[in-house]
C-alpha cells in the first residue's frame, strides 16, 4: 500500500475543476486519505518544488501555486504513486495521453492543473509538509477488495 501527495493546483480551482479531478482519482480506486483546501505561502512552495530550484521556470511555478488556494490531498493504493502519475498524464499538457488529467483539460505546461509526487521519497517528503501525521485518516473501505486482489 502506498500513498501519494495530489495537488489541484490554482487553474483547478478557478476553472472549477476540483470536483471533476478528485473525482478521476476515486473513480481509479483510490482512497482518500486527506483531504484540505488552503493557501501555499511562498515559504511552502518553495519547499515543496525544491528540486527545482536554480530553474528558469521556478519564479513562476512558485508564483503560480501561491496565486490562488489549492486543493491538497493524499491518496493511497497499490502503487497510488504511479497509478496517479499515470491519471495525471505527463508534465507538459501537449505530450499528455487524452484520457489523463492534463491529456483532457489542459494545454501549456505552466498551467497542468495537477501535482503528483514522483517518487517514494517525494511522497513521503511532500506529505509531511502538507499535513500532520493527525490530519491522515487510516480506515477500511469494504469495496478495496474489488479494487485490487
Ligand atoms: P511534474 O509536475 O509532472 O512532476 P516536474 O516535477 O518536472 O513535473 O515539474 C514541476 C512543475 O514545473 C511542472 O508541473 C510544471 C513546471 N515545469 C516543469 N518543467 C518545466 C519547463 N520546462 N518549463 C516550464 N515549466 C516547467
Ligand atoms: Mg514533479
Amino acid at each position: 500500500m502506498e500513498r501519494t501527495l495530489i495537488l489541484v493546483k490554482p487553474d483547478g480551482v478557478q476553472r472549477g475543476l476540483v470536483g471533476e479531478i478528485i473525482a478521476r482519482f476515486e473513480r481509479r480506486g483510490l482512497q482518500i486519505a486527506a483531504l484540505k483546501f488552503l493557501s501555499v505561502s511562498n515559504a511552502l512552495a518553495e519547499q515543496h518544488y525544491q528540486e527545482h530550484a536554480g530553474k528558469p521556470f521556478f519564479r513562476s511555478l512558485v508564483d503560480y501555486i501561491t496565486s490562488c488556494p489549492i486543493v491538497a490531498m493524499v491518496v493511497e493504493g497499490p502503487k497510488a504513486i504511479d497509478v496517479c502519475r499515470a491519471a495525471i498524464g505527463a508534465t507538459d499538457p501537449l505530450a499528455a495521453t487524452p484520457g489523463s488529467i492534463r491529456g483532457d483539460y489542459g494545454a501549456t505546461i505552466g498551467r497542468n492543473l495537477v501535482h503528483g509526487s514522483d517518487g517514494p521519497q517525494a511522497a513521503a517528503r511532500e506529505i509531511e509538509l502538507f499535513f500532520s501525521p493527525s490530519e491522515l485518516h487510516q480506515y477500511d473501505r469494504s469495496l478495496t477488495r474489488w479494487i485490487a486482489e
